[in-house]
């Protein structure tokens, strides 16, 4: 009996492994083959500050990256649909007005957001109630704050965008900022 039965044990042993093998090597020759590029669900929080952005039109332009990165729109109304409006817009000064302090932070964060696929990481808990926001969900209150926010919740905002734009400036970028090479799609994004 145990003559017949330890042969048909190791026969299903090995059929499983070899099913295992096939699957776990087969996957990723397929999507290498496709070009297919997997989302991350924690992707590295990549960023660049508002001075990159403001100096690397090209990249903004979508030249580095295969995808334009504008337009950019700043609560309900205000929308930068060139790079060359992203540029102005970036080197107005400030000049202590509130809304154009966040406005800044919040063209680069939306940028780092386009370019970096970093949307949904969690950074801060912007209403104190235990939890972090994820990047989106800031931009999304940023927005309002933009349209209608005091100047203390503006500059509170302004503070933490800040933070999200200088995080990430030691993580490599994927793409070459001179744009002289040939473009490199952007990560996707996971829903
Ligand atoms: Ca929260």
């Amino acid at each position: 009996m145990m003559r017949h039965v330890i042969p048909s044990v190791i026969v299903a042993m090995s059929f499983t492994m070899v099913a295992g093998c096939v699957t776990s090597i087969e996957e990723p020759t397929d999507e290498a083959s496709q070009g297919v590029v997997q989302c991350e669900d924690n992707p590295p929080l990549v960023t660049r500050t508002q001075g990159f952005w403001q100096n690397h039109s090209c990249v903004v332009k979508g030249d580095a990256t295969g995808v334009p990165l504008v337009p950019i729109a700043l609560g309900a109304s205000v929308s930068l649909d060139k790079p060359s409006a992203v540029y102005a817009y970036l080197d107005a000064p400030t000049q202590g007005n509130k809304q154009l302090i966040l406005g800044h932070q919040l063209v680069a964060s939306k940028l780092n957001a386009k370019a970096f696929g970093i949307g949904n990481v969690e950074f801060a808990d912007y209403n104190a109630d235990g939890v972090l926001e994820t990047v989106n969900q800031l931009l999304d209150i940023a927005d309002g704050l933009y349209d209608a926010g005091s100047s203390t919740d503006r500059v509170k905002m302004a503070t933490i965008l800040d933070k999200l734009n200088n995080t990430g400036t030691e993580e490599e970028l994927y793409f070459d900022p001179t744009c002289k090479s040939a473009p490199v799609l952007p990560p996707p994004a996971c829903e």
